[in-house]
């Protein structure tokens, strides 16, 4: 079953939490803090693998978290760093986080990698908070914690030219004489049922083609295989238009080509502006006189008559090709603003009132500070005061009206405001 488009869950590691211990040894008292600090959390890494070419193994395993840092230990042994989980992807991805629908990563390059989600910092051991004033620090500071995240994976295949046209027309014959590409090939309407890439080579060159199940119309309203496959055509620079001239399924061949470019059209601009060139197949069967009716109704096109069976015109249909991608600008990756996850903010915060005129204080420096400590720990309360008066927080509280007794609350935890 050939997919591409899922979505999948990506979580980084969370940081390992701070040790808090002591150095103990036989008559050695009041040993200094020795408690070491927690490893980072393993990164969410995207990279391509050049021998996928679907999203189909997703089908089944759609949950990837990369593992924890560890804790700290005693005698300022650091925990170890998660491992960074790496997912594979097909090269032509596109990363879009689910929530905003933007674009995190275009997975455009044959070597491309990137970190997505990056693992939470580890907690650092009392033994750095030590300080000439605090000799005895009783606490250490958990490892950031990381949230999960929704993305949406989506195939948009890299090739250079487009085949399209009605099925049946000898799409993929084409591809099989002009290519390496060995597709399925039958007497019947859509033989193709997901997108086949074949590379030409042409002289000292070679560019790729992708050859997509036939269109009908009606596809934008899904009628047929609809519109699902265009994506894979979305990057090309150049499309060959195939049209049955023989017309031995009974259609118009000029109706056929109207047919489809009003299906591109309602597609997307992009695709409908290509440049395109018309491949005129069957020529092996088709009466003289429906070459000449298209050509008069079709007028300043590049038109070029072929036969996929007996090959005529073959050789000067991939020369055209290759003029005409030599005049185009090469292909590029998606234009997009990438997307950041949650780049923790850590500084800001922010101070309410409350009916009962308590205070709370919220926020990501709140957080990054709360984490560290345990405030119910003397000494630790201590050191996140300090922190609180540092930032400027106190004076922010008492500019609001805070007095001596009033009560603050953070996260669950409330004490009395003193000047
Ligand atoms: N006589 C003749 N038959 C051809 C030619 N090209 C393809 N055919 C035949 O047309 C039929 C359809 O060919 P395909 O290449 O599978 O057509 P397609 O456009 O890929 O079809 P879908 O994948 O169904 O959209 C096959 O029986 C081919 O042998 C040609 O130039 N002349
Ligand atoms: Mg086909």
């Amino acid at each position: 079953m050939f997919i591409d488009k899922v979505k999948i869950f990506i979580k980084a590691g969370n940081g390992g939490n701070g040790c808090t211990s002591f150095y103990t040894e036989k008559y050695v008292a009041n040993g200094g803090p020795d408690g070491g600090d927690g490893g980072k959390g393993g990164d969410i890494v995207f990279c391509v693998d050049a021998h996928k070419n679907s999203l189909s193994d997703f089908r089944f395993s759609q949950h990837f978290r990369a593992p924890d840092g560890e804790n700290g230990a005693p005698k300022y042994c650091h925990g170890r760093q998660g491992e960074p989980l790496v997912i594979k992807v097909p090269q032509g991805t596109v990363i879009r986080d689910e929530e905003s629908g933007r674009i995190v990563a275009d997975m455009f390059d044959e070597t491309q990698t990137v970190t997505v989600l990056s693992g939470g910092m580890g907690g650092k051991g009392n033994a750095r908070f030590k300080s000439s004033r605090r000799q005895a620090p009783h606490f250490s500071q958990r490892g950031q914690a990381t949230e999960e995240h929704a993305v949406i994976l989506e195939l948009m295949t890299i090739a250079d030219v487009g085949l399209v046209g009605y099925p049946n027309v000898g799409k993929s014959t084409l591809l099989s004489v002009i290519s390496n590409a060995r597709p399925k090939i039958a007497n019947y309407h859509f033989t193709t049922l997901s997108p086949n890439l074949g590379v030409v080579s042409y002289y000292d060159r070679s560019f790729v083609v992708a050859d997509i199940p036939g269109l009908i119309e009606g596809a934008s309203e899904g009628v047929g295989l609809g519109h699902d496959f265009l994506r894979h055509i979305d990057r090309t620079r150049l499309l060959v238009h195939v049209i049955d001239v023989s017309g031995h399924e009974g259609r118009d061949p000029y109706d056929d080509y109207k047919k489809i470019n009003s299906e591109l059209k309602s597609y997307n601009d992009r695709i409908s502006h290509l440049p395109q060139i018309i491949a005129l197949n069957k020529c092996d069967i088709a009466p003289e006189e429906n070459i000449k009716e298209f050509r008069r109704r079709v007028r300043g096109k590049r038109i070029v008559e072929i036969s996929g069976i007996t090959h005529k015109g073959v050789d000067e249909l991939v020369r055209e090709i290759a003029k005409k991608l030599d005049e185009l600008p090469p292909l590029e990756p998606i234009e997009y603003e990438p997307f950041e996850f949650g780049k923790a903010d850590t500084t800001g915060y922010r101070i309410d009132r409350f009916d009962d005129g308590s205070f709370g204080l919220s926020g990501g420096f709140i957080d990054e500070i709360a984490r560290g400590v345990v405030l119910d720990d003397y000494d630790s309360f201590n050191y996140f005061q300090k922190t609180l008066k540092e930032k400027g927080i106190i004076k922010e509280l008492k500019n609001r009206g805070a007095k001596d007794g009033d009560i603050i609350r953070i996260l669950d935890f409330e004490f009395e405001y003193v000047e």
